[in-house]
């Protein structure tokens, strides 16, 4: 019986590899960018930046997990994006708000905030998003977090897709584009005179 059980433990140990290995088995990916949010409740605003990240052809992966609920398996997934090849973090949070703290806590990649407006009935209610944003914008010195305005998950993503930029000329040139498209929208959109 114990020889069975060892020659057990030693199938289990050859069919499931040290996680540092399935950590570092990473060539060829091309993940860039990584977005956190605490709840799935925060999901149709966090599906934002995505959009954005999207439209940019930034690869990125999501997860929902929360730093007070979660803290254990939050930690270890940071390190993980780090490996798989993350350049920035997005993170969503509503109420406290501990999230993008946590996360900035765990890695020096840049880390952006994007407070949550949490309604939630039946739940927690939160203060109108300002209860989130103060509790990412001021973050300790030292661990900073960049802080995006309540709700706005898009600028979040515009902003890592410009950290990324410097990096890779795409994006720069990716930016650009969408700049000239700006300002040529506003141009035919009243910015050449109008008629009152
Ligand atoms: C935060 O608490 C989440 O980011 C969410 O905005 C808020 C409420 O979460 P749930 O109670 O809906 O899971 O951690």
């Amino acid at each position: 019986m114990s020889i069975l059980c060892s020659i057990c433990r030693l199938v289990k140990k050859k069919v499931q590899p040290p996680v540092s290995f399935i950590l570092n088995d990473v060539q060829g990916y091309n993940m860039k960018a990584a977005i956190f949010f605490g709840s799935k409740s925060d999901s149709d605003t966090m599906k934002k930046a995505a959009d954005v990240l999207k439209e940019f052809g930034v690869d990125y992966k999501a997860y929902i997990l929360s730093a007070h609920r979660a803290g254990e398996l939050l930690k270890k997934t940071v390190a993980q994006v780090e490996k798989e090849g993350c350049e920035v973090i997005i993170a969503g949070a509503g109420l406290s708000a501990a999230l993008p703290g946590v996360i900035a806590s765990e890695t020096v990649l840049p880390v952006i905030g994007v407070p949550l407006e949490c309604i939630n009935p039946g739940k927690s209610n939160g203060l109108g998003g300002m209860d989130a944003l103060l509790s990412i914008v001021q973050m300790p010195s030292q661990i900073p977090v960049a802080t995006v305005g309540i709700g706005n998950a898009k600028n979040a993503a515009y902003l890592a897709v410009q950290i990324l930029a410097i990096k890779y000329p795409e994006l720069q040139k990716k930016l650009a584009d969408f700049r000239k498209k700006l300002a040529d929208d506003a141009a035919a959109n009243g910015g050449m005179g109008v008629e009152l």
